[in-house]
């Protein structure tokens, strides 16, 4: 049975990180092998939270894994509390990582323009090196923003522009030409306003050497928690089954839309995440 490796936090409240991604790589068929790097009472955008820090217990189950023998078709790394975690993923993709392995790195360090409580310019640093590894990264808006050393504020002021879009394109062009082994920028999160009928999408754009896809649906006019780590393993997932890039990018966003969607009609607040689990069988796949 095909494996991903997944190192991430597990949160009892927000509904992301490894609580995201074991349904979503579990229900496609593929095993979730977690190696959590910190238990939290709930993800860090809460007022309030309490955190177990497990660095230093992962060079002692990177051992044991190794000890198993195990190997993985995708490595999955998502929310990293300090760059002690980061170096962390470096030692586990000596170990784990061989030609045929997918690394997905989720460069997560912000969203909506803001930064996460672990940011700093040290941090960032270390991501730029982690994603040289990745053959995938998926930045939100904000996070391909730190990552290329772009100004958000003044990115986002163009997004009822017709060449908005080619902006970022470009811009993730710049990380795949800097980048040497990555071969695709997955961009989440872009909210573009139609400058014509004032209504605001919110998209996703994937990049590689030939090609690019976007994807886009009606903004409700909130972001809530988890949607980029659901996403992410939906691509993880799908790459290691073989489905394209393009592939990958439409079945993430068909899975996201109604489960977004019926978070916002319920009223559902933002922290809480969306109502992905009964959307799961979306994305089974035929010979899963
Ligand atoms: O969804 C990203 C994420 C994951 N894990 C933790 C977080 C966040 C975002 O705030 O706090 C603990």
């Amino acid at each position: 049975m095909k494996k991903i490796a997944l190192l991430n936090d597990l949160s009892g409240f927000g509904k992301c990180s490894l609580t995201a991604a074991i349904p979503v790589i579990s229900v496609m068929g593929l095993q979730a092998c977690p190696l959590p790097t910190a238990v939290l009472s709930n993800q860090t955008d809460f007022d309030s939270y309490r955190s177990v820090d497990l660095t230093e217990y992962m060079d002692s189950f990177i051992d044991e894994w190794k000890k198993l023998q195990v190997r993985f078709d995708g490595i999955y790394s998502g929310y990293l509390a300090d760059t002690k975690q980061i170096q962390k993923v470096f030692r586990f993709l000596e170990e784990f990582q061989t030609e045929d392995t997918i690394f997905l790195a989720d460069p997560v360090m912000g969203d909506y323009g803001n930064t996460y409580d672990m940011y700093n310019g040290d941090f960032l640093c270390h991501m730029k090196e982690l994603i040289k590894k990745a053959n995938v990264i998926t930045p939100n808006l904000t996070e391909l923003c730190l990552l290329t050393d772009t100004d958000y504020n003044e990115l986002t002021s163009h997004s009822d522009e017709t060449d908005y879009l080619q902006q970022i394109t470009t811009l993730a062009n710049q990380l795949l030409s800097s980048a040497l082994v990555t071969q695709s920028v997955i961009v989440t999160g872009i909210i573009r306003k139609d400058g014509t009928s004032g209504r605001s999408f919110v998209g996703s754009l994937a990049v590689n050497a030939d090609n690019s896809y976007y994807t886009e649906d009606t903004y409700f006019g909130k972001g809530f928690s988890g949607t980029g780590d659901l996403f992410a393993s939906v691509i993880c997932a799908s790459l290691v089954k073989g489905l394209s890039l393009e592939q990958a990018l439409l079945k993430a966003s068909n899975f996201l839309t109604p489960a977004i969607e019926e978070a916002v009609n319920a009223g559902i607040e933002q922290n809480h995440g969306v109502n992905f689990e009964k959307y799961l069988p979306l994305l089974i796949m035929k010979e899963s």
